[in-house]
């Protein structure tokens, strides 16, 4: 387990509260996955798309001996296995795991650009991600970023409460 990353991850259908918790329990039951720190839960207004409904987003930080590409898969066969089915881009999802940052590496192929390309403008990304993050601490959330629609839905508690909350 000697890499870093942390990952987003987003839900704004159903019972948003159960698909974030069901991912990171999902992420911790993987042999190649600990999670080591949780975020608080945001509530945050849609990006992008915005005729849908509001989010609730999250970071997670996990130490892996998986690569980058196979941390994809992970997270990926997690969305699947959730019931993310892609219709509209930046559309309404059951879960979304976006992997934001992979060591300090930078990583660009058509499948995965690491860091996040998007990260940076958006603050339902970021808010949660500096709770975590010491090498996200220092980013500077700049007049650009839409400082409105985030806000804390459920104060940061600890690993332990996702790890073995899942019935
Ligand atoms: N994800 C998107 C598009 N828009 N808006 C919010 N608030 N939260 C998200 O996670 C989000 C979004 C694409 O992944
Ligand atoms: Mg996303
Ligand atoms: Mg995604």
């Amino acid at each position: 387990m000697n890499n870093t990353a942390y990952i987003g991850l987003g839900s704004n259908m159903g019972d948003r509260e159960h698909y974030l918790r069901q991912a990171v329990a999902m992420l911790s039951r993987h042999h190649g996955v600990t999670v080591s720190k949780v975020s608080s839960i945001y509530e945050t207004d849609p990006v992008g798309y915005e005729d849908q409904d509001q989010f609730l987003n999250m970071a997670v930080e996990v130490k892996t001996s998986l690569s980058p590409f196979e941390l994809l898969d992970v997270t990926q066969s997690i969305e699947a296995e959730l019931g993310r089915t892609r219709e509209i881009r930046w559309g309404p999802r059951t879960a979304d795991l976006d992997i934001l940052l992979y060591n300090r590496e930078n990583i660009e192929t058509e499948r995965l650009i690491v860091p996040h390309p998007r990260m940076y403008e958006r603050l339902f990304v970021l808010a949660p991600l500096k709770e975590i993050c010491p090498q996200a601490d220092h980013i500077t959330i700049s007049a650009e970023t839409n400082q409105e629609g985030v806000r804390v839905w459920k104060q940061k508690s600890g690993v332990g409460e996702f790890v073995h909350s899942e019935s």
